[in-house]
């Protein structure tokens, strides 16, 4: 069954920890956000399976997902619901076949010829980015231009979820322009509830003008 996903993806802020951490997720939830990503690049892994388990504890008696960046094993260990792979981890097909069909796999791409790479990939959705310069993310890749986005959007199987920069102010026209979903850390890490509302106010459901 093809992934319906929603129209924005908050990941967690990497400098957000315990309590804080589980602050920033009952917001969203609170404001109608039903998938996270849990990501955290460094420190020990039982403080990362320790998050990760507390989020799940959080967010599936409300209905929600966690999909886990990186780390398939986490995944497994949790429980949690899929992985978000990097070009250089594990391919989608070892992730499958760790996971079974049951756990979504997204599968970061920045270019043209890594979407059409990905089109027999055994994953649920693409994300596609950076969209914008980010200031987040460690050596991103360079900025994918509006043509290379609607060719991928045109190209691609799945849904394509738009990543890097992201704002309010921005997502309505990538939305128009046929991104499935958003995904956002920075604009989203601090008063998550409120931004996710400026974001929703933004959808082209809602009749804003985008501006
Ligand atoms: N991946 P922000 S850009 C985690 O291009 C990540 O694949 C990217 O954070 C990619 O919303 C990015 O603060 C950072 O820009 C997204």
């Amino acid at each position: 069954m093809p992934l319906i996903l929603p129209p924005l993806y908050p990941i967690t802020p990497e400098n957000l920890r315990g309590s804080a951490l589980l602050a920033w997720a009952a917001d969203l939830m609170d404001s109608g956000c039903g998938l996270l990503q849990y990501r955290r690049k460094d420190g020990p892994d039982g403080e990362r399976l320790r998050d990760l388990e507390a989020l799940l504890g959080l967010v599936r008696p409300r209905g929600g997902r966690i999909i886990v960046d990186d780390r398939v094993d986490l995944c497994l260990l949790a429980d949690a619901d899929g992985v978000h792979l990097g070009q250089d981890d594990m391919a989608p097909a070892e992730a499958r076949q760790m996971l079974g069909a049951g756990k979504v796999i997204g599968l970061s791409t920045h270019s043209l010829r890594q979407v059409e790479d990905a089109l027999d990939e055994p994953v649920d959705y693409l994300a596609l980015g950076p969209v914008f310069p980010t200031a987040t993310k460690a050596n991103p890749d360079a900025v994918v231009t509006p043509d290379i986005q609607e060719a991928a959007i045109a190209h691609s199987p799945f849904p394509l979820v738009a990543i890097g920069g992201i704002t309010p102010g921005t997502a309505r026209d990538l939305w128009v322009r046929g991104f499935a979903s958003l995904a956002v850390i920075g604009a989203l890490s601090r008063n998550p509830g409120d931004v996710w509302r400026a974001f929703m106010a933004a959808s082209p459901g809602t009749g804003a003008s985008g501006t």
